[in-house]
């Protein structure tokens, strides 16, 4: 039988409404959420998990507003408003979300010169965070994906998860995204294009 995990996204009050990069409808996920987490026997979280003045806010830059870009030695990268600071209550986890059962929980963005939108690697596409080994060290060949956003941390993650060799579904009813400059059609064509599984739900 093919061994499959879940991995949630970032359901965390941050992304949700009242949050400081809220994502619309972010919190209309959680029944969905919820019944893949029960639906699973693996559960992995991301938590989105930054230090004050991570280079990724728009308030570590002189003259930057959230939303602008900036070069990084590693490309290109989109400046947010400051978000999931580490142990604040944005970065918590959604309270409706039932973490309970997660064996795994992987958190990204916290090295200060460099974000993370992926759970497999960092935004410079070389630092990994270690779970793809730890998803071939338990045998597991197939992930679904869901949670915030759909456009950025989600898609990077099926993306690289695709890229790795596993067998990639991506559930949308249990997704919302951000759309920045159209980024969430470019984005969902994009993992259409490369075989990730998109279910409408
Ligand atoms: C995310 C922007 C910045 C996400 C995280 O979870 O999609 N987006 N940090
Ligand atoms: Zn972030």
């Amino acid at each position: 039988m093919l061994m499959k995990a879940l991995i949630v996204v970032d359901v965390q009050n941050d992304f949700c409404p009242g949050g400081a990069l809220a994502v619309s409808g972010g919190n209309e996920i959680l029944p969905r959420v919820n019944q893949l987490i029960s639906s699973f026997d693996h559960v992995i979280l991301t938590q989105d998990w930054h230090p004050a003045g991570h280079s990724s806010f728009a308030s570590s830059h002189v003259g930057k507003a959230p939303f602008d870009t900036i070069m990084m030695p590693y490309g290109e990268q989109t400046l947010w408003p400051d978000h999931c600071l580490q142990n604040s209550f944005g970065s918590m986890f959604y309270a409706e979300l039932n973490a309970t059962k997660a064996q795994h929980i992987v958190r990204k963005g916290f090295r200060p010169e460099v974000d993370s939108y992926s759970a497999f690697f960092e935004n410079d596409h070389v630092t990994t965070t270690g779970l793809g080994d730890y998803l071939t060290s338990n045998k597991i060949e197939a992930v679904t994906l869901c949670g915030l956003a759909t456009d950025y941390c989600v898609a990077f993650s099926a993306i690289d998860a695709k890229n790795l060799g596993f067998k990639v579904t991506v559930d949308l009813s249990a997704c919302r995204g951000i759309n920045l400059g159209g980024s969430l059609p470019v984005m969902l064509a994009t993992m259409q294009a490369i075989g990730i599984d998109l279910q409408k739900g």
